[in-house]
């Protein structure tokens, strides 16, 4: 049969299940969007800017079913989306990148959008294929789609010439897609004994990644069945409820939350499952788990790279916790304290909410009263999207996540600017629950205008800016040291009328005072499916945990001589300013 690579792509997408495709067309990929503008289960979504297409194919795959794709134009629209689609590699989400690519008919040199779109994007993703002939074009979709999912997972990018997109070409009739599983051959001595180590302890303790967000309730079982304390990584946060009594805060040591620090202090048995133990999950490596390390990961790269293990298990953590869970139960009965661990994570968690609480926030918003609101009013099940910075730490230690993949927030390749697009995003491929993002004021500049987007679909998110004027994360650290906020401190924005310009409601809390009836008329706003801009006059004059621990981690590590010229420096700076 004969047709056109328009088509063929238009259908290998709706068999692996494409909902959304987001992008801009150009006149290398207009037939693709022509094709699916007549797909009844693909709905190619306009965004303002690519970066914001990416981001938002990340928060597709996060927080749903499905595969978030980008179907962009070539060159222009690749390094746009570069940094949502290096976000998504590092943070290990699939997504799948279908762009036009210049004719291959064509003998002219100096053709629109003509680079290497494959140098560029290698860093970035799991493969790359440029496609040559109409015949490949869906087996080299289903392989991407299969890539995309397979170990770690991660983005996969397909280029589609187009003058195959445009003309028809000879295929045989394509086969329907079938997914296909693929398993590790699970280790079953190695979970003997690492089963025999943990109920061995005397102080077990879990620390779970993004990797485990699927087997929240293998975690919780291990954990009641251990009475161990739970910490999750940053990107992890979801994967164990919050307001389990084993559930301990973010991270574990010096620049954890009080309740995971004191939880883990004497831990004696570590059972880490699905993080890489990267630079954020650490606290720039501050951390130090136990000898007895039980390392769990899909990826067998990460095992022994930061922290050495005395156990590795390779596989999909669904499964080898549940092998663990069975080896666990024919040990012996569960292990219980009488409740003693639970009723101390809890009475650290109070202590620290308190400290919050007294905190003299003067006439701004107390971020620990914004999250306590904000947490009573929303839903268990709601969606909490942090951007990267000072409000997203103040979220990771204030703000309790209830349910899986209740949290995400662009962690690894640590780019700001997620958040709006990933809001917007989120709201699309989950209509029925709350959606809600906590985003820094720089962070809010760089892709405000994906709101509009928002406003154009009906979707009702809500933009919660933390505004401080500041880049904090980085005026924070340039306080001490430089006595100076070079480049740090903001223009003034009037976020008003981003939302007149986009559409959107626009609330202003400026006082902690305003926090109960703020977040009531967002919400209200949002479930009428108007997405609303808040304007949250935030106080940052308190630091997080992991602030100050990461600060101490770095300077300790600093050699005498360095560590006294950057003392003597902040010193000279404080004296003549
Ligand atoms: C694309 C990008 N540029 C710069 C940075 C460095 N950076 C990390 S956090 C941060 C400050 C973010 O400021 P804001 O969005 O206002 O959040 P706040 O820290 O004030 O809560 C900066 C500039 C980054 N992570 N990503
Ligand atoms: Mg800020």
């Amino acid at each position: 049969m004969k047709r056109s690579g328009a088509w063929l792509v238009r259908y290998a997408l709706e068999q692996v299940g494409v909902s959304y495709t987001f992008g801009i067309p150009g006149v290398h990929n207009t037939e693709i969007y022509d094709e699916l503008n007549k797909s009844g289960s693909i709905q190619p979504v306009l965004v303002t800017h690519e970066g914001g297409a990416a981001f938002m194919a990340d928060a597709i795959s996060r927080t749903s079913g499905n595969l978030g794709t980008l179907l962009i134009v070539p060159a222009a629209g690749v390094t746009h989306a570069a940094s949502g689609i290096g976000e998504a590699f590092l943070d290990g989400i699939p997504m799948l990148i279908i762009s036009g690519g210049i004719r291959t008919d064509s003998d002219k040199s100096y053709q629109l959008h003509d680079v290497d779109q494959h140098a560029l994007l290698a860093p970035i993703t799991k493969k790359t294929y440029k496609i040559a002939t109409h015949g490949q074009i869906v087996p080299t979709i289903y392989e991407a789609f299969h890539i995309a999912h397979a170990g770690e997972p991660g983005p996969v990018f397909v280029e589609v010439p187009v003058n195959l997109q445009l003309f028809p070409g000879e295929v045989s009739l394509p086969a329907a897609f079938a997914s296909a599983k693929e398993s590790v051959v699970i280790d079953h001595e190695a979970i003997q004994k690492a089963a025999r180590a943990l109920y061995d302890a005397n102080n077990p303790g879990l620390f779970v990644g993004w990797g485990a967000v699927d087997a929240t309730e293998e975690l919780v079982s291990i954990a009641e069945f251990l009475n161990a304390p739970v910490s999750t990584t940053l990107q992890g946060l979801s994967t164990f409820p919050a307001n389990h009594p084993l559930h301990t805060g973010m991270s574990f040591g010096k620049a954890s939350v009080p309740a995971s620090e004191n939880a883990f202090k004497h831990c004696d048995c570590m059972l880490a499952v699905a993080t890489r133990f990267a630079e954020i999950a650490t606290a720039s490596y501050g951390v130090e788990p136990p000898e007895k390390l039980i390392h769990m990961d899909i990826n067998p790269n990460v095992f022994n790279a930061n922290y050495p293990a005395e156990i590795t298990l390779e596989g999909d953590s669904k499964d080898l916790l549940k092998e663990l869970l069975i080896a666990l139960r024919a040990l012996g009965e569960p292990k219980t304290d009488g409740g003693t661990l639970a009723a101390s994570i809890s009475k650290d968690k109070a202590a620290y909410y308190e400290e919050w609480f007294k905190h003299d926030s003067v006439d701004r918003v107390n971020p620990a009263r914004f999250f306590a609101e904000l947490r009573k009013q929303l839903d268990d099940n709601a969606i909490v999207v942090a951007d990267d910075g000072n409000h997203t730490f103040l979220a990771a230690e204030l703000m309790p996540i209830h349910t899986s993949r209740g949290f995400i927030s662009p962690t690894d390749f640590n780019s700001m600017g997620y958040a709006t697009p990933a809001v917007t995003a989120a709201k699309l491929a989950n209509r029925d629950k709350q959606v809600v993002g906590i985003i820094g004021d720089g962070a809010f500049l760089m892709t405000c205008m994906e709101t509009l987007t928002a406003s154009s679909l009906d979707l009702g998110g809500v933009y919660f800016i933390f505004n401080d004027g500041e880049l904090s994360q980085i005026s924070q650290a340039q306080e001490i040291p430089y006595n100076r906020k070079t480049c740090s401190v903001l223009h003034e924005a009037r976020f008003r009328g981003v939302a007149e310009a986009t559409g959107c409601e626009f609330i202003c809390i400026s006082k902690t005072s305003g926090c109960k009836e703020g977040i009531r008329q967002a919400l209200e706003y949002a479930a009428q499916d108007r997405p609303v801009i808040v304007d949250v006059r935030v106080d940052y004059s308190k630091r997080t945990r992991f602030t100050k621990g990461i600060v101490k981690t770095n300077l300790e590590r600093f050699s005498m001589g360095n560590k006294a010229r950057f003392v003597g420096r902040a010193l000279l700076r404080k004296v003549t300013g």
